[in-house]
């Protein structure tokens, strides 16, 4: 089906490729998965797309990397170091569920959001924005360790959540995700260049932090998730394979985070939200339910 609308308008499955929250369950965490996430900052979810649904996904971004979506221009944003130096930088985006209707879609997925509930202990989760990272072949660009919640401070408290889900066999060579294990407990770091300084954040770490900097790849299957806190340091080095590596995260949010901003939009292109006020409206569907 195509969608003569805009995207955001839509707070449910518009396609067949998904199930839509409140269908058949079975998709939690089991007990020892939570208590691994509270203790570590991150769990691996296990397969939460089937073959049909990765294949529409990876088309979606080859489709947007060929610069023929025809609804790029509602995008959030396309990251500047890119546009600066596509050889040297990763491909990094904001907003892929307002341009293509199977990210859309994925964001009402309950093999998603059912885990993102038991995390963030809510029933019901509001989406807060997703990103695409795309990796060409042989490519250097970097993610460099941060702490997801540096760069959203402006959404309060810190009850965020982030699903990043693996579109390619992620391995050391393709530049897989690694995550630093008891990171969540450091408290927040400040805001660091994402894409340029891969080891910026040494230089900021307490001898203790340091001495715990032990960062742990993902290697996981397409098709496969890993889930982590909003204070858990991550990062991911270059693709030195031969194929992309590329990567759909979902950011998930308390559904009573405020805004602490009322005078810049929360993300390009939304309607300012009055300082203190829940972040909700067109862009911040509670994803739990249809509606
Ligand atoms: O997949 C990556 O390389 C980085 C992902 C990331 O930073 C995130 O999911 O928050």
């Amino acid at each position: 089906m195509t969608v003569s609308g805009k995207l955001h308008a839509i707070h449910g499955p518009i396609t067949d490729q998904f199930p839509g929250p409140g269908r058949p369950g079975g998709h939690e965490l089991t007990p020892e998965q939570v208590e691994s996430f509270r203790k570590n900052g991150f769990v691996k979810g296990g397969r939460v797309l089937d073959d049909r649904q990765l294949a529409a996904l990876r088309d979606a971004v080859e489709l947007f990397w060929s610069g023929k979506n025809p609804r790029m221009g509602d995008l959030y944003e396309i990251d500047q170091a890119w546009r600066d130096a596509p050889q040297k930088h990763l491909f990094h985006i904001l907003g892929m569920w307002l341009v293509d209707e199977s990210f859309h879609d994925l964001l009402w997925h309950p093999a998603i959001t059912a885990k993102a509930a038991q995390l963030l202990e809510t029933p019901a989760v509001r989406f807060w924005h997703d990103q695409v990272f795309y990796k060409p072949p042989r490519h250097p660009g970097i993610v460099a360790w941060h702490q997801d919640y540096s760069y959203w401070t402006r959404s309060v408290p810190a009850r965020h959540l982030t699903c990043n889900i693996a579109l390619d066999d992620t391995t050391i060579e393709n530049g897989c995700l690694h995550y630093v294990a008891g990171s969540h407990r450091w408290g927040l770091l400040p805001k660091l260049n994402l894409l340029k300084d891969m080891e910026g954040v040494r230089g900021i770490l307490t001898p203790a932090q340091l001495e715990e900097f032990k960062p742990e790849p993902m290697l996981v299957k397409a098709g496969e998730c890993t889930f982590h806190h909003s204070h858990t340091m991550h990062g991911s080095y270059g693709n030195a394979s031969a194929g992309p590596r590329r990567t759909a995260a979902l950011n998930f949010m308390h559904p009573e985070t405020r805004c602490a901003d009322g005078v810049n939009p929360l993300l390009y292109g939304v309607p300012v939200i009055p300082k203190g006020e829940i972040i909700q409206g067109d862009h911040f569907p509670i994803v739990t339910e249809d509606s």
